[in-house]
């Protein structure tokens, strides 16, 4: 035992005894006191060094390991089933090399105006597994040309039997979905048990979110109410790694039970809306078609908040 090792121990105990620094000079009634515990903690303690090298060990930053998506889709390998071939498959979408992130292949969905909005392009594509919390991420771009019009669907996550278009709620029926809006914002679009409206309700962003003609980064969460009689499930929406949107108290399900969780992608994009107010125009008032590009499709479970370039 070294005597710099002496003096430690004694230092850091003479504040119990109120005795001088000085591990020779300390009182002699204090010092058998001192010397019993100098022995007890040499023999039963580590080395001041090494304590400190196993404290500093624990808190090193272990690497955190993200789980991979459940879901992921860049479109640059054509696949004739999965989620890129039912994509593909839909008349208003077709995957185009260049159109996506950095030029890549990416998905072009066409928006044709009509009497209600633009047609409608709506499909559904299982997760393969459920739950009650899961993170979708897609990357949009909207032609230079677009027109938001009054809004319309993006996409979301949905159960097993999603409810949408101003049709009555069932208890297992819910669906949560992102939705451009007006102003170029975003906002979500929630068919819940407590929603107040016959339509799906919203939680907007303050400010416009999308430029037209850049690629932008959108994570949409949704946490399902747990227990199913509470309105306590929430969804978030990022744009490029910024919290825009926070919508809470949502009671999404009205019971519990698999079919009632998260099972779906809902790929739902097109104007409306419901009425010709909403649909894409030409300069003389005539209906016209406007495109956009995704990307990047990924569902990842548990909160998770995309950035770009991920
Ligand atoms: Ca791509």
């Amino acid at each position: 035992m070294s005597l710099e090792y002496i003096y430690t121990y004694h230092r850091s105990f003479s504040f119990l005894f109120n005795v001088k620094s000085n591990p020779f000079s300390f009182s002699k009634p204090l010092s058998a006191v001192s010397i019993v515990l100098l022995v007890v903690l040499s023999g039963c303690s580590s080395p001041v060094t090494s304590s400190t090298d196993q404290a500093s060990s624990s808190m090193d930053p272990v690497p955190r390991v993200e789980a991979p998506p459940v879901l992921k889709e860049d479109f640059e390998v054509p696949q004739n089933s999965g989620l890129y071939a039912k994509l593909n498959r839909h008349r208003s979408l077709e995957v185009v090399e260049g159109v996506g992130v950095n030029n890549s292949a990416g998905l072009q969905a066409t928006y044709v105006g009509y009497d209600r909005g633009s047609e409608r392009i709506v499909l559904e594509y299982s997760l393969g597994q459920r739950g009650l919390t899961y993170s979708l991420c897609y990357d949009v771009r909207f032609d230079e040309d677009f027109q938001f019009v009054r809004g319309g669907k993006i996409m979301g996550l949905g159960p097993d039997v999603k409810v949408t278009g101003g049709n009555t709620v069932i208890p297992a029926g819910w669906s949560a979905r992102s939705n451009f809006a007006e102003d170029g914002g975003i906002h979500t679009y929630v068919y819940s048990q407590n929603k107040k409206w016959k339509w799906g309700e919203s939680v907007h962003s303050d400010k416009a979110v999308f430029r037209k003609g850049d690629f932008h980064k959108v994570t949409l969460q949704v946490q399902l109410n747990d227990p199913a009689n509470l309105p306590n499930g929430e969804s978030h929406i990022y744009v490029d790694g910024k919290l825009q949107v926070t919508h809470k108290k949502i009671q999404y399900r009205g019971v519990s039970g698999d079919n009632t969780l998260i099972s779906k992608l809902l790929f739902e994009t097109f104007h409306g809306g419901n009425t010709p107010e909403y649909a894409p125009r030409d300069k003389n008032g005539n209906y016209t078609t406007v495109n956009a590009y995704f990307d990047n499709i990924e569902v990842y479970e548990g909160l998770h908040v995309c950035t770009l370039g991920e």
